[in-house]
């Protein structure tokens, strides 16, 4: 399904060849596939002798630092300089996980414009921006997925280090939900059956990642669902809303709202969600679409600063959340999410 061009590969192959100071980037506010992805081509550079560093644009969820946690890596947001210098001083860019530089948070974008190395893509979102090595595979679960192909044509091997094996895993399963969305294709569970065989203990890495919750984030969730919760079941859509002062209420910590958008799905009448909550200086907007007809990608860009993917993308709006609402609950009552 997914073509890997020979010639990419061989360009990708002599450029870590003649590279020693590698360095990693991922988006903002990373996830499992964004840190999982870090942290296996990390592993798999270190064990190729490199000297590798990943730069992280901010603080991760809790439940998914495991992955990153023996890695070599900069958390651009706390030491910015140190990044900035690690960046403009290597010799080639892996970008991980993002499509366009403007992905890892204003800063950094102005940084990887002016680095003046080679810059390699590895990714799975739709219309990535121009780099000089690009593997974009829209449709792939992940880009761990897209990694995992990589890796296997760089070195003719199916079978890698539980190093590299673990962060692979992680990223696959937290990007498909557990297996429950973005993994039709067959190709997907052959790459796990070979990741597993590193020796990884399934059961134990999905409670690491999702039996993990805080007695403040369930309170939260209960909350949302039971109290902040917009259903249309003529439009088949729903929304949650929560303000900084309720966030503030239940001990908000990154990572707490992961995945409640994807609550609304739950609703046998439900085919487009959304999940605002409000940040010191913006409304943060999560899309969620059950079928790719309703494509969230499209209504994202149109409406809502932002993209992403066809049945899962952000958005951001910088007015205040009851306007914010008024505006969703139009859209929504005039089914602008179909009008593409
Ligand atoms: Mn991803």
């Amino acid at each position: 399904m997914m073509k890997f061009s020979k010639n990419g590969i061989e360009k990708l192959r002599n450029l870590i060849e003649t590279s020693q100071k590698i360095t990693l980037i991922t988006h903002y506010n990373p996830d499992g596939d964004a840190l999982g992805a870090s942290a296996a081509v990390f592993y798999y550079l270190k064990e190729k002798g490199k000297d590798v560093v990943s730069i992280i644009p901010n603080t991760f969820p809790k439940n998914i630092g495991f992955v990153v946690e023996s890695i070599d890596y900069i958390i651009a947001e706390k030491e910015f300089k140190k990044a900035k210098n690690r960046i403009l001083d290597s010799d080639c860019l892996i970008v991980l996980d993002m499509n366009a530089n403007h992905r890892s948070g204003d800063n950094l974008e102005k940084v990887l414009n002016e680095a003046n190395i080679t810059k390699v893509l590895l990714d799975h979102h739709v219309s990535p921006e121009n780099y000089d090595i690009v593997f974009s595979y829209p449709q792939a679960s992940a880009t761990c997925e897209v990694v995992y192909n990589v890796l296997k044509r760089l070195d003719n091997k199916k079978i890698f280090s539980y190093d590299v094996s673990l962060p692979l895993y992680a990223g696959i399963l937290t990007d498909t939900g557990s297996f429950s969305y973005s993994c039709d294709h067959s190709e997907v569970y052959d790459v796990v059956s070979n990741l597993l065989k590193a020796g990884l203990k399934a059961s134990k890495i999905h409670q690491k990642l999702f039996d993990t919750y805080s007695y403040h984030r369930l309170s939260l969730l209960g909350y949302a669902i039971g109290k902040k919760f917009r259903f249309f079941p003529e439009q088949r859509a729903a929304f949650i809303y929560l303000t900084k002062r309720e966030l503030k209420r239940f001990h908000y910590e990154i990572g707490d709202l992961e995945g409640v958008v994807n609550y609304c799905l739950k609703l046998e009448k439900v085919d487009f969600c959304a999940l605002l909550s409000e940040r010191e200086d913006k409304v943060r907007m999560s899309f969620r679409s059950k079928d790719p007809s309703v494509d969230v990608n499209v209504f994202a860009r149109k409406y809502w600063n932002g993209g992403g993917h066809v049945m899962a993308a952000g958005g951001k709006s910088y007015e205040e959340m009851d306007v914010v609402v008024e505006k969703l609950t139009k859209q929504i009552k005039e089914k602008n999410f179909l009008q593409q």
